[in-house]
């Protein structure tokens, strides 16, 4: 019999169909068996009564057998409905089971109660824990976050393009890089498409990317990965930093109501609250931060005034998101434009949000002869940046970008603790798969 999805179970009362999927629970009650069964579009629950050809085979039946269910999908009695679960007031009652696929048994209890595992499990067992609608639900986030990325890229002009993994050398500078032995040479994994991103501005205007980028990050936190889903944006033309902030304000906003719309089903089931975005996100520049906080000038923030800065902003004027500019020029990576006025500090920009740092920006340099004495400065080679070079030696607009994590920013959305629940496969100095210590 053609399969029936389990979602369109609903307008199938009385009829009789055949559901495809896995089994996520199973209770004897008396003679009779109850399961869950489970597929790509939800959850029903089905019953094999005394007396239904398939009692034994369901005996048979446990956790994570894949099996094809044929049965008649009935009205459940009123006192027995539980509008809280979906297809909560139908139940299917079981004529045959086929079973497609058996399972070992499991090493810890996978149903939707009992599901409670330590994140280091949860982690090491990602083949299995995948399965899981919750965990699912962060991944359902995930992915609106990225299409929505796209989305609004693509209806503001912007051009995506793919960017390269292995380089030259490195965008970002400090030691937080990959080395790659490359045949006999030396090449790194990119930390971030920075130099490409700009290379195809001059060409295109507006371009973005979703790519893979590495970062080397020696210390194991809560929110800091070794491979990262970098979302980026590149645009031409503009006046100001003031432009790329507005654009991103207004890439977060369009990713942010694309989530509470789609996403509705995820976020009651997570507990999710989404973050707040007023009509105009609070933009101080670092000095005023720094004041604001009571703290020494000069510096960048520390991860603990990044809390307070938040939660004072959020006091203040509800937002959960606060922009930061005007970071000094000496501690950002080479091709952040200096503040024409005032030198020292930059027009580079951070949006935090709920006290971590989920996006980074700002102007970039697009002089030559500035760009150069920058590269002097900061050290670097100039042959292993030459194609970067060679688009700034003939012409490039006044432009800027940013870029933000997709794990980061579904982390602070979703509100969870820790980074790597919101990583499908974490890589971090610890763990690829599983964990690395019996390894190495
Ligand atoms: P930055 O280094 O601040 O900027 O990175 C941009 C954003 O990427 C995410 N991110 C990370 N997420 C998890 N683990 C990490 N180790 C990690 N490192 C970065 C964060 C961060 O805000 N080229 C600039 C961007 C630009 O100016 O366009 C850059 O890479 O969300």
């Amino acid at each position: 019999m053609q399969r029936t999805l389990i979602g369109d179970l609903g307008q199938q009362i009385g009829q009789e169909v055949t559901i495809k999927g896995w089994v996520s629970v199973r209770r004897d009650q008396g003679k009779m068996v109850f399961f869950d069964f489970r597929d790509r579009t939800g959850t029903v629950q089905g019953v094999a009564l005394p007396a239904s050809p398939a009692i034994e085979v369901a005996k048979e039946t446990r956790n994570e057998y894949v099996v094809a269910v044929t049965g008649k999908v009935n009205e459940r009695p009123e006192k027995n409905k539980n509008a809280k679960v979906q297809n909560g007031d139908i139940e299917l009652e079981i004529t045959g089971i086929d079973i497609l696929s058996k399972a070992e048994a499991l090493p810890f209890d996978m149903s939707a109660d009992g599901y409670n595992l330590e994140l280091p499990t949860e982690l090491d067992h990602r083949a299995l824990t995948l399965r899981h609608p919750r965990v699912q639900a962060i991944f359902k986030v995930q992915a609106t976050i990225i299409d929505s990325f796209r989305e609004f890229m693509k209806q503001e002009g912007f051009f995506e393009f793919q960017a390269p993994a292995i380089v030259p050398a490195t965008a970002e500078g400090g030691a937080e890089v990959f080395e790659v032995k490359y045949f006999d040479k030396k090449a790194f994994l990119s930390q971030s498409p920075q130099l490409y991103k700009q290379i195809v501005m001059t060409a295109f205007e507006r371009v973005f990317s979703v790519n893979k980028v590495f970062r080397a990050e020696p210390s194991v936190t809560t929110r800091h990965l070794t491979e990262v889903v970098s979302l980026d944006a590149e645009m031409a033309f503009i006046d100001s930093w003031r432009d790329v902030r507005d654009m991103s304000e207004a890439c977060v906003r369009y990713i942010l109501e694309q989530v509470a719309e789609k996403n509705a089903k995820e976020l009651e089931l997570l507990g999710a609250t989404m973050p707040s975005m007023i009509a105009e996100t609070p933009t101080l520049s670092l000095t005023e931060a720094l004041e604001k906080l009571g703290a020494p000038a000069d510096k960048d923030l520390n991860p603990e005034q990044e809390r307070r800065l938040c939660e004072m902003i959020k006091e203040e004027t509800g937002s959960d998101f606060v922009y930061v500019y005007g970071y000094p020029t000496k501690q950002k990576p080479f091709y952040v434009y200096p503040n024409p006025e005032n030198p020292e500090f930059n027009e580079g920009m951070d949006l935090l949000c709920r006290g971590v740092e989920w996006l980074s920006g700002g102007r970039r340099i697009n002089d030559y002869t500035q760009l150069m004495e920058h590269v002097e400065q900061w050290g670097m080679d100039p042959k292993k940046i030459e194609m970067f070079l060679e688009a700034f030696r003939y012409g490039a607009p006044p432009e800027g970008g940013f870029a933000f994590g997709a794990e980061r920013m579904t982390m602070q959305i979703l509100g969870l603790k820790n980074i790597r629940e919101a990583t499908m496969f974490v890589r971090d100095m610890n763990r690829i798969d599983q964990s690395l210590s019996e390894e190495i």
